[in-house]
């Protein structure tokens, strides 16, 4: 028992010692692959990325092409995730569409979970529903929201 046992042993630590090694490889491989995939339109932060084809539409085609692309309009739930749109934007000097809408009922904007914001942006007297038909919500490149007419064209932007 106490020779094969020794030898059970060093069979193991030889695995541990192999799978490590493996561990390290794909760390690196994912480290390298999240910086040319980031590059340049895209911004990691905590477990979200949010990512900008570039490409300006309505609230209702922006929000197809980011589920097609398996993600959805983004939701900035602090300002470390505004901060991140807000480069985004900034970058491509474009206001965008965030996931909000309050047109369930005028006034609460909600995230298409139907949570009411547990963050928010807005810019210095918005949102004011101008014309009575403001339901979306857009972030402009200073980062501030401002509640706008859905069928506008803004940039795409995607979370993921
Ligand atoms: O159509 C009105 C919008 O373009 C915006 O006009 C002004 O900037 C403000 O009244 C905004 O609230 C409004 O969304
Ligand atoms: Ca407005």
């Amino acid at each position: 028992k106490g020779e094969s046992g020794l030898a059970e042993v060093n069979a193991l630590r030889q695995r541990v010692g192999t799978l490590e090694g493996q561990l390290q490889s794909l760390q690196n491989a994912f480290s390298q692959y999240k910086k040319a995939v980031l590059f340049p339109d895209g911004r990691s932060v905590g477990e979200k990325i949010f990512k900008t084809a570039g490409s300006e539409k309505t609230f209702q085609d922006a929000q197809q092409v980011c589920t097609q692309a398996g993600g959805q309009l983004p939701s900035p739930r602090s300002a470390a995730e505004n901060e991140a749109l807000t480069q985004l934007a900034t970058a491509q000097n474009k206001a965008a569409f965030l996931s909000m809408t309050d047109t369930r009922k005028e006034g609460t904007f909600i995230y298409p979970t139907g949570e009411p914001l547990v963050y928010s942006n807005w810019a210095p007297q918005e949102p004011n529903n101008d014309g009575g038909s403001e339901n979306c919500v857009e972030i402009f490149p200073n980062g501030k929201w401002n509640d706008k007419v859905c069928g506008e064209q803004r940039l795409v932007i995607c979370e993921f």
